[in-house]
């Protein structure tokens, strides 16, 4: 098995992006010699800080699937870790395209919100709770552009709608909306999952998320959880291949995992 995981409000706490509840499951999972792979909305910057911390050597995902990286020689059987340098495939578009889509449809329709690009460090501090050099590596975009929406849930949905006819994607995260390029996480997810297969013939793809932006990853895997969000409801229903994790955020995590392990599915 592989597991492929979403970093905020699912690994990591929505309010201080800690994973202390999660750690049990992490350690079963190195034991087993399971690969965590991160998909997530972050940033290439903010993944290889949070690597570090988290000791994970694995192949990951940025910016909702805009661009993939493999540690060099990870899939030729070298042994690597989080400061083994990683090789970037994109996946999505340039942040400028993104960043020019959203401006000339703000112009067009009228819409209200306050893009990453118009935001300081202490702007994003102020919309995350990240500490500065945390902010600092969030702005360092190159494939996506995160919008604080400032607009009603009508005129979401119609950017969305107008993103998606221009021929990009929109996804809801956490706290933004994020403008993509023409890949998502279950993308990212596919593109990661066949080098895997390569090596390994077939594998369990499991995909852990617990928001809009998730869904597609969720999709693509053979089993999704969806992890509960800070107040306590699922983003999407339970059914089929999906399920819902018991708890929110890291706690909900790891018992997602504990699941997994106790049904064999992860051995
Ligand atoms: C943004 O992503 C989250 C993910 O769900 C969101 O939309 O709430 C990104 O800008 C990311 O780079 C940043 O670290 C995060 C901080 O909360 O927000
Ligand atoms: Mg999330
Ligand atoms: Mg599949």
């Amino acid at each position: 098995a592989v597991v492929f995981t979403d970093l905020d409000a699912t690994l990591l706490d929505h309010h201080d992006y800690g994973w202390t509840a999660a750690q049990p499951a992490l350690d079963a999972l190195a034991a087993r010699d399971v690969p965590v792979c991160i998909v997530t909305s972050k940033t290439a910057a903010e993944v290889a800080a949070l690597r570090i911390e988290l000791r994970n050597g694995h192949p990951f995902a940025v910016e909702n699937g805009g661009a993939v990286a493999v540690p060099r020689g990870y899939f030729d059987g070298v042994a690597c870790g989080a400061d083994t340098p990683v090789e970037l495939t994109t996946l999505g578009a340039p942040r400028e395209e993104l960043v020019e889509l959203a401006t000339v449809l703000r112009a067009r329709h009228g819409f209200r919100f306050q893009g990453f690009a118009e935001m300081s460090a202490d702007d994003v501090i102020a919309a995350t709770g990240l500490d500065r050099p945390g902010a600092g590596r969030a702005l360092e975009r190159n494939a996506s552009e995160p919008l604080l929406w400032q607009d009603s849930d009508s005129a979401r949905e119609r950017f969305m709608t107008a993103v998606e006819a221009a021929g990009y994607v929109a996804r809801e995260g956490g706290r933004f909306v994020h403008v993509l390029g023409h890949a998502h996480k279950g993308d990212a997810l596919d593109w990661l999952c066949s080098r895997y297969a390569a090596r390994d013939g077939s594998i369990l793809a499991i995909a852990l998320g617990d928001s809009g932006n998730d869904a597609d990853m969720l999709a693509a895997a053979d089993i999704g959880y969806w992890i509960a969000r800070p107040d306590g409801s699922h983003y999407g229903p339970a059914g089929g291949a999906i399920r819902h994790a018991a708890g929110i955020g890291p706690a909900g995590w790891r018992a997602a995992i504990e699941e997994l392990i106790a049904r064999q599915e992860i051995q």
